[in-house]
């Protein structure tokens, strides 16, 4: 009977205890944002070229929230293309539908069309990013997405002074979407880009350029956070400052460790967050990017793009139009080792309360293939071939009459089917440079691998050396993992598995499964929906390295998909 009596006052007292201990905790913002895709001309490189934008702007606009709000984003296509968007690393939890990649969880919105993105960020902060998820658009599609703390003040580490987003982008001269279709067209490998661009300018080292290189001002003393996003279609990228190292303190939207480095190397898809101390004598400084190129023997773009770091204090000596910047060394374009020191330096800020025992133990090969020609086919890959790329043998083909999210909720047949294998159909030695060529031969289908709600999933993903080996960026969607290990050769449970970081292993949305390597992951299976994991080089998805994991309601609604938008396109 006492409990009876109390029970009424809980609320409230709950509500009172929440305004005491999280005053913030109840103003959680609810952000409305109009899209509009458009076709927009823009000046680069000489040219004039007309571009698909958001709003007109590119980069597109940056989306600026805190950790609790909800997002609302109206988008109306008015481009000649169809097109999805994607939060990337949002968790979208139980909002699979707003995740965006197009056949995946929704069809394309087609010309004429409209959309609306509605879901609400739960315990992320730090820097994520938006891109279109259709065919080749995000290759100027694309914009920050900044989560700031519920309160200024509760970063883990001194308020910064101030803040730039740096997104690394790049550039064709030709229209991305016909450079993709003559590569889809061929079987051969598209071609390479023109440049690369920092926040949307390639800088001083290109033609026609310097006069639009982006400034980041600062003042002498300062400590700012620099917020980079890879957002390059087909290129690892590092990233160095003349003059100054970095403190990174995070990556993905999770907090790391702080550590310094004199660069930075991050794969398409992947954020991380510096604080740079304003320490140099006044004077202007370049923040460099240019390629890390691990593929031998492929072709690249390897130009550099560049903005200037300025000491904004009317204090640079002899500074004008002639002074130039000082430029830093950046690692050589296949410094594998400066990428391997740099991506096992993370941590996670504190011991995590890591996800066990494991319930499925996946293995997963990623590389790439080719396909013998068959007859009335353009075979313009090598010797006469197509390229292809797979995960464990299975070539992705998106569906086009369902979203694959669609035909498992509705129960529609002979969408996808839930066969994907657990580990590799055939052992071989992967990262061997000269696999049988019985083996180069992928089968194209739509399958995905089911999880059961709740299952703690690990998950090795190892490259091959089928055709090139190469470093893969490998990004999961609806997800944040722990990234236990990686390392060279194949990996073998019995003595890789001591190598496990156990303790504070980094949490990322996107691994860079190093060339002719292995990456091991861990994560829980606790959104329902069908997430998409693919290599996010662009080529490579083109290509076919994509799967989707099919995770299962759990129990009651909170552990469920919410019901599908009214407003979801229809294929
Ligand atoms: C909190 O940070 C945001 C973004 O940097 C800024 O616009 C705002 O003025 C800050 N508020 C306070 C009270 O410092
Ligand atoms: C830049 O312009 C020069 C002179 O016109 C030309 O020779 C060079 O090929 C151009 N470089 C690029 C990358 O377009
Ligand atoms: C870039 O590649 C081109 C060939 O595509 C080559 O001629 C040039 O020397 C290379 N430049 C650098 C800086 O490596
Ligand atoms: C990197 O390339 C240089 C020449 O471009 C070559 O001399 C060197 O052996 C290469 N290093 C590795 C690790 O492949
Ligand atoms: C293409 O053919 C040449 C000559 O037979 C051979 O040396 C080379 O390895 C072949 N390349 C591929 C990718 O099959
Ligand atoms: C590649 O493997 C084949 C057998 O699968 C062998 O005959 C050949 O000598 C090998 N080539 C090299 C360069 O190791
Ligand atoms: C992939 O499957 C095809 C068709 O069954 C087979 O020919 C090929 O050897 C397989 N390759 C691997 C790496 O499993
Ligand atoms: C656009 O999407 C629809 C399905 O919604 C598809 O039938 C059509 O082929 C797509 N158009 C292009 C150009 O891909
Ligand atoms: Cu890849």
């Amino acid at each position: 009977m006492e409990s009876h009596r109390r029970t009424p006052l809980l609320p409230r007292f709950l509500s009172f205890f929440l305004l005491i201990v999280f005053p913030s905790s109840i103003n959680a913002e609810v952000r409305h944002h109009d899209f509009v895709v458009q076709q927009t001309p823009v000046r680069r490189l000489c040219n004039t070229h007309n571009i698909i934008t958001v709003n007109g702007q590119f980069p597109g606009p940056n989306i600026e929230v805190r950790n609790g709000d909800t997002l609302v984003i109206n988008v109306v296509n008015q481009a000649q293309y169809n097109v999805t968007l994607h939060w990337h690393g949002i968790r979208q939890m139980r909002t699979a539908w707003a995740d965006g990649p197009e056949f995946v969880t929704q069809c394309p919105i087609r010309p004429g069309g409209s959309y609306t993105y509605r879901f609400t960020i739960r315990g992320q902060e730090g820097t994520l990013w938006w891109h279109a998820h259709s065919s080749w658009l995000r290759a100027t599609v694309y914009g920050a997405l900044i989560i700031r703390p519920k309160q200024n003040t509760s970063y883990p580490f001194a308020n910064p002074k101030r803040e730039y987003p740096v997104l690394l982008g790049e550039w064709w001269n030709q229209n991305p979407i016909d450079v993709v279709r003559q590569a889809t067209l061929t079987g051969a490998a598209p071609d390479i880009s023109d440049a690369f661009t920092i926040n949307g300018q390639p800088g001083d080292f290109y033609n026609c350029s310097s006069k639009e290189t982006v400034v980041f001002p600062v003042k002498p003393g300062e400590t700012n956070l620099f917020r980079f996003i890879n957002a390059a279609l087909n290129a690892e990228l590092f990233i160095s400052v003349g003059g100054h190292s970095m403190t990174v303190v995070g990556a993905d939207a999770s907090y790391t460790k702080p550590f310094t480095t004199s660069y930075l190397m991050l794969g398409p898809g992947q954020t991380t967050d510096v604080l740079l101390i304003s320490d140099q004598p006044p004077s202007r400084y370049y923040i460099a990017s240019r390629a890390y190129a691990s593929a031998q023997g492929a072709a690249f773009d390897n130009t550099t793009t560049t903005a200037i770091l300025e000491y904004d204090c009317g204090c640079i000596p002899g500074q004008g139009p002639s002074s130039s910047p000082i430029l830093p060394a950046l690692p050589a374009y296949n410094d594998t080792a400066s990428v391997s020191a740099f991506t096992t330096s993370f941590r996670s800020p504190k011991p995590v309360k890591l996800p066990s025992p494991v319930d499925e133990h996946l293995v997963f090969t990623v590389g790439l293939g080719l396909f013998e020609c068959s007859p009335g086919q353009i075979c313009g890959g090598p010797n006469g071939t197509r390229f292809t790329a797979s995960v464990n043998n299975v070539s992705f083909v998106l569906p086009s009459s369902y979203s694959i999210l669609e035909a498992h909720k509705m129960a529609v047949p002979g969408v996808f089917s839930a066969d994907f294998p657990s580990q590799p159909p055939v052992k071989f030695d992967y990262t061997s440079n000269n696999v049988s060529r019985e083996l180069w031969q992928p089968v194209p289908a739509t399958k995905v691998y089911k999880l059961s709600f709740g299952s703690v999933v690990q998950l090795v993903l190892q490259g091959t050396g089928i055709f090139s080996a190469e470093n893969h960026p490998i990004h999961l969607h609806g997800y944040d993992f722990y990234i236990l290990a990686e390392g060279f050769g194949n990996f073998n449970a019995a003595t890789d598995s001591a190598k496990f970081n156990l303790v504070d292993p980094p949490m990322r949305n996107t691994v860079t499964v190093p060339a002719s390597g292995w990456a091991v992951i861990r994560f829980v299976a606790d959104n329902p929906g069908v997430w998409l994991m693919h290599c996010h080089l662009d080529v490579h998805i083109t290509w076919g390295l994509a799967m989707a994991f099919l995770v299962e309601d759990g129990v009651g609604e909170l552990e469920s998909l919410e019901p599908a938008p009214a407003d979801m396109p229809l294929c």
